[in-house]
């Protein structure tokens, strides 16, 4: 069942993609198998995140991007997560208005994910879903996400390049600085350069990069654009094959995928020992305090101590037997 989908997926067909991530998103048995099939066809795309406060204009702004690049031919996916936020009213069904120029396009595939796919955790699921679609031959690789916070930060993290959409009187700057976003931020989109207050903006920004430790090698531009009037978009289209362009001369885009990819063994590592200690933990705890009252006077440091050290002794005893 998996291995056709995998080579469905992998000749491009977007109904396989489809399943596929819901396979992901659900965190199905078989999805690891699933990933295994695909992850020799990744590495090909040029993954971009796109973040910013709610209502920015992230994905009118996609939206211009797509047309720049369809006119290139080149094939584009967008995974749109978290699109229901609370401020904007339920952007998803913003998003498919916004979006439907491309409705009846072979070359662009649009994915909303949403709280659903936290399941396994949405970072997670994102990721993964990135990898089907860079497999599924997309040139390029959208990942729009809702915020600039803690998590957001995660789901970037994924992409080779990074924008951050801001607005003036957006007041998000500050914000976007605290939650680090302005630190792996390869580009800064001020968008909405119809209103006033752009200036002032690109001030503050200029100011707050001074005082950011960035890499020597790639200067972010402060781009302005109208995204709903198109204005702009082209620019940012050239700066972001740009910043690809660098990455690929300097061998930054696969120093960072390595380093993307010791996080998520390292992660999947923590995963899996937390999967199989924690019940050995509650197991341990029941076993060694008949009652709350034990539990109560024990002394947590070598209660802690003394579970970690049986677990130690079991793992080796099942080893010796070749478990
Ligand atoms: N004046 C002006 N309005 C814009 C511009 N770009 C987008 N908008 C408007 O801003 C609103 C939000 O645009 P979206 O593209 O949905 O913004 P978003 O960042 O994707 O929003 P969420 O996904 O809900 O966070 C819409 O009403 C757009 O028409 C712009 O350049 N100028
Ligand atoms: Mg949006």
């Amino acid at each position: 069942m998996e291995k056709k989908i995998a080579d469905e997926l992998l000749n491009g067909k977007q109904r396989a993609l489809a399943k596929a991530i819901s396979i992901v998103e659900d965190r199905k048995p078989s999805h690891r198998e699933l990933m295994k099939q695909i992850y020799p066809h990744t590495g090909n795309a040029h993954i971009i995140g796109i973040t910013g406060s709610p209502g920015a204009g992230k994905s009118s702004l996609v939206n211009g991007l797509v047309r720049e690049w369809r006119k290139k031919g080149q094939s584009v996916a967008i995974a749109a997560i978290d699109p229901t936020s609370p401020f904007s009213g339920g952007a998803l069904l913003g998003d498919r208005i916004r979006m439907q120029d491309h409705e009846d396009d072979e070359g662009v595939f649009i994915r909303s994910m949403g709280t659903r796919g936290s399941l396994g955790g949405l970072s997670e699921a994102c990721q993964d879903t990135v990898r089907l679609m860079e497999a599924a031959k997309f040139d390029k690789v959208v990942i729009e996400t809702v915020g600039v916070g803690q998590s957001e930060l995660d789901i970037m993290k994924t992409a080779d390049t990074i924008a951050l959409v801001l607005y003036p009187s957006g007041g998000d700057v500050i914000q976007a600085f605290k939650a680090g976003i302005m630190e792996i931020a390869d580009l800064f989109i001020i968008n909405k350069a119809d209103l006033p207050g752009v200036e002032q903006l690109k001030g503050e920004l200029e100011d707050l990069l001074h005082i950011t430790s960035l890499p020597e090698s790639w200067e972010p531009p402060i781009l302005p654009a109208i995204s709903t009037e198109k204005h702009g978009v082209a620019e940012v289209a050239e700066s972001l094959d740009n910043h690809h362009r660098h990455l690929l001369l300097s061998e930054e885009k696969s120093e960072r995928r390595i380093s993307q990819k010791e996080t998520e063994v390292e992660r999947r590592l923590i995963e899996r020992l937390k999967e199989e200690f924690t019940p050995y933990i509650k197991e341990s705890l029941n076993q060694n305090n008949h009652g709350k009252g034990q539990l109560q006077e024990a002394d947590p440091y070598e209660l802690a101590e003394v579970i970690y050290k049986q677990w130690l002794a079991k793992m080796h005893r099942n080893d010796e037997r070749g478990e």
